[in-house]
């Protein structure tokens, strides 16, 4: 399958692996249509000058001895930032929401620990089922999905929905009372939800923060695009 530049592709030019040029800009590796959506949504609302090199899961860009040298587990996202290499899509979020002041980084230690706190669960109590749902209704080729394990993902994602729900209740934010990393890292995790069609009727909190979170302008810049 041929790939356009909106599924990915690496770049001929081999001066993005070597640096030639761009000595010391960010550099966030990993397409859209993939966890790396979460840090080139971060990278924009921070508003920083970065080089977006698209290496694709799905086309062996992400298995060279190049990419590996950024990242050696083989996936995307990771990030080159003047020469510290990091995986792992929370935690890159983490690093550049406290490492540039752009607002996103909580004010107090303590709702620096929400944001943590909100980071790990949706890793760990979100992401799989919402993946499920997300493959097995749209991602994966019609004849390949399961709708069985779509419903079953849906139903596993009632209990964290309803945590979430009772906590964005309160201040509508998870750490302190405005917008932080812990808000973007957990919506951009939920993101698969809503375009697996999760039913959010019964969290209304969660309903409103979701799409005021994927309406805001770093979001949609970053969202996948649709290929022609
Ligand atoms: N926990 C990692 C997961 C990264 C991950 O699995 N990325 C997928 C694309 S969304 C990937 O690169 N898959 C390729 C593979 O597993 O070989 C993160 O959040 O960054």
């Amino acid at each position: 399958m041929t790939r356009g530049p909106e599924q990915g592709i690496l770049p001929a030019d081999d001066k993005l692996w070597q640096g030639q040029g761009t000595m010391g800009k960010l550099k966030v590796y990993g397409v859209p249509r993939s966890r790396a959506y979460r840090v080139l949504w971060m990278v924009n609302e921070l508003g920083l000058d970065y080089e977006h090199v698209p290496v694709h899961f799905g086309d062996g860009s992400a298995k060279t001895p190049e990419y590996l040298a950024v990242n050696p587990n083989g996936r995307i996202p990771a990030i080159d930032d003047d020469g510290l290499k990091l995986w792992e899509s929370m935690a890159i979020n983490l690093y550049l929401a406290k490492k540039h002041d752009g607002g996103l980084w909580p004010k107090t230690i303590e709702d620096e620990a929400q944001a943590l706190q909100w980071s790990f669960w949706a890793m760990t109590e979100v992401e799989k089922p919402a993946l499920a749902a997300l493959l097995h209704r749209m991602f994966l080729p019609e004849d390949m999905r399961d709708p069985r394990l779509a419903d079953e993902g849906e139903q596993q994602l009632q209990q964290p929905l309803k945590v979430l729900d009772q906590a964005l209740a309160k201040t509508g934010y998870l750490a302190g009372a405005s917008f932080t990393v812990a808000d973007l890292n957990v919506a951009s995790i939920l993101s698969w939800a809503r375009l697996a069609r999760v039913d959010l009727s019964a969290f209304p909190h969660v309903k409103q923060w979701l799409t005021a979170a994927l309406q805001r302008p770093a979001a949609e810049k970053a969202a996948p695009k649709r290929a022609s």
